[in-house]
């Protein structure tokens, strides 16, 4: 069978009355190219039925989208700090720390990256340029589908496993990153300015975070659906068979 991915999305306000949950297609189209059976988990209130989907999902990918409110590690507001939608951070919170107990597989995206260093007690940069000298610009100013930096790859990591190499070129939409990785999680690739672009778990049998955007690339760079690929393997060889 394939497996069932449970992804996250947002809400978006379009003109009154129109409002409602949105989430880029290249997350799940590029999941359904790979084998998987993509699943958009609607943004409820209502943590029973988020945890009920989470039971049944095989996986979950926490996507991208707007700054986590710096409340979640403590921190007040700096004055670079984006947009926020506390409602999701609550909700996604509650979410991966849920799925983490259940041990379920996760990929986390960017936001998805920093949401899942945030649930398990790690800290971010509210504004890289602000905070950390020497960084590069990581909001790129470039399409999409274009690489602006190299993320080089711990070996012996299942990041490495994925691009079966130590050095790849990546897009870049965050001016936010994991500044205090939390115990747990272990880097396993970096920008050549030192900002930390993946990580695994060392608690958890399944757990990634890459904090660029691979799904915005495979449609031109094909080798950035193997993450999608990697992950959807993994599911189907040792997931839920029914
Ligand atoms: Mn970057």
């Amino acid at each position: 069978m394939k497996p069932l991915i449970g992804i996250t999305c947002t809400k978006v306000f379009l003109n009154p009355p129109y409002q409602g949950a949105f989430v880029r297609d290249e997350y799940y189209t590029g999941i359904a190219k790979v084998g998987g059976l993509p699943l958009i988990i609607p943004l409820v209130e209502e943590e029973e039925i988020w945890q009920r989907i989470i039971d049944r999902v095989d996986g979950l990918m926490f996507t991208g989208g707007a700054d986590i409110h710096p409340h979640f590690y403590g921190e007040g507001l700096h004055p670079q700090t984006g947009e926020l939608y506390p409602f999701r951070d609550r909700m996604e919170l509650m979410a991966a720390r849920y799925a983490m107990e259940l041990d379920k597989p996760i990929l986390g995206i960017c936001r998805g990256c920093q949401l899942l260093n945030v649930a398990k007690g790690g800290s971010l940069y509210q504004d890289i340029n602000a905070q950390r000298e020497g960084s590069y610009l990581h909001a790129q100013n470039a399409p999409r589908n274009e690489g602006t930096h190299y993320v080089n790859i711990v070996k012996d990591s299942r990041l490495y496993d994925v691009f079966d190499t130590d050095r790849i070129f990546t897009n870049s939409f965050h001016h936010q990153a994991v500044k205090t990785l939390a115990t747990g999680l272990r880097q396993t690739a970096q920008a050549d300015d030192g900002i930390i672009e993946g990580f695994e778990s060392t608690e958890h049998t399944f757990l990634m975070g890459v904090q660029f955007h691979p799904e915005g690339m495979w449609h031109t760079h094909p080798e950035m659906l193997k993450l999608a690929r990697y992950f959807v393997d993994y599911l189907g060889s040792t997931g839920r068979k029914a």
